[in-house]
């Protein structure tokens, strides 16, 4: 059967390699940091100058598709899934992690056809990894393919989710009891690397086994769903049922039996629809 998207992945990942290599350069010299919505919501030139990079790039050779790129969305654009082609595009997922220097940094792409993710690449460019995922044809980093933990007892399990500031005190009270219903299972630990491609990439290769966020958005989201459920995973919504990419929040584990119950333990808090009119 013919592979229609199989040419828009290969130059995807030739975009990204120089997308990945501009943020490392950046890295070498002073970054000058702005704030977003929050105090702790964080953006760089970089950011900026890497999504240019890619939109320009890919809409150059593919000029009827259409795109939702986390910089593009804060300074206006639209943020609708549409049938058509898209190109959902996070050009620095952990931006807080870049600012510090700490490295689990990556530029997240992913590819949706009818609302369906056709593949995603997650560049974990420092530490050079390149995760990458078509649909049906499996995970890899660096070419190697990759799966999930496969374990299914979550006593057994380390868990992965995002701690932030949250404005709402009843948000950010269920966010800590959520923490603290997963901690007294017991789990093994939890986990905070900073950057939710980077967690979902980690869940696919086997490195942890579970992660869990509320209020990320589909740019955060949508490179690391193709990669996680290619290597075997579950993906699911908060609530158990089917994964919304819009949602802007996910469970996803190495097996049912832990997403189900992860489900079980936490409470949900309103974050909102990437899609909300
Ligand atoms: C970040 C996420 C991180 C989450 C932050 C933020 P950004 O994305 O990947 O895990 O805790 O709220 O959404 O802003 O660095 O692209």
């Amino acid at each position: 059967m013919s592979d229609p998207w199989k040419e828009c992945m290969d130059y995807c990942l030739e975009v990204t390699k120089e997308a990945g290599k501009m943020i490392r350069d950046a890295l070498q010299r002073d970054i000058s940091i702005m704030q977003k919505s929050s105090p702790v919501d964080l953006v760089t030139e970089t950011d900026q100058k890497v999504e240019e990079l890619i939109i320009s790039s890919i809409r150059k050779k593919y000029p009827t598709h259409s795109f939702i790129g986390e910089e593009s969305v804060a300074a206006g654009a639209a943020s609708v899934l549409t049938e058509n082609p898209t190109w959902i595009i996070d050009p620095i997922d952990g931006t807080t992690n870049f600012v510090h220097r700490f490295p689990f940094v990556c530029v997240s792409i992913g590819f949706t056809v009818n609302k369906e993710i056709e593949f995603g690449i997650v560049y974990s460019c420092i530490e050079e990894k390149m995760y990458t995922a078509r649909r049906g044809k499996g995970a890899f980093c660096n070419g190697v393919p990759i799966k999930v933990s496969g374990q299914e007892d979550i006593s057994k399990s380390l868990v992965l989710t995002e701690t932030g500031f949250k404005k709402d005190p009843e948000h950010f009270r269920t966010m800590m009891a959520n923490m603290e219903s997963i901690l007294t299972i017991p789990v093994h630990g939890i986990r905070s690397p900073g950057s939710a491609a980077v967690n979902m990439c980690l869940v696919a290769c086997g490195a942890a086994d579970a992660y869990y966020h509320m209020g990320i958005h589909c740019w955060d989201m949508a490179g690391g769903a193709a990669i996680v459920r290619e290597a075997g995973g579950v993906i699911m919504d908060v609530s158990g049922g089917p994964f919304d990419l819009m949602s802007r929040r996910l469970i996803t584990a190495s097996s049912r039996a832990i997403a189900d119950c992860i489900a079980k333990k936490i409470q949900p808090f309103p974050c909102g629809r990437d899609d909300a009119e």
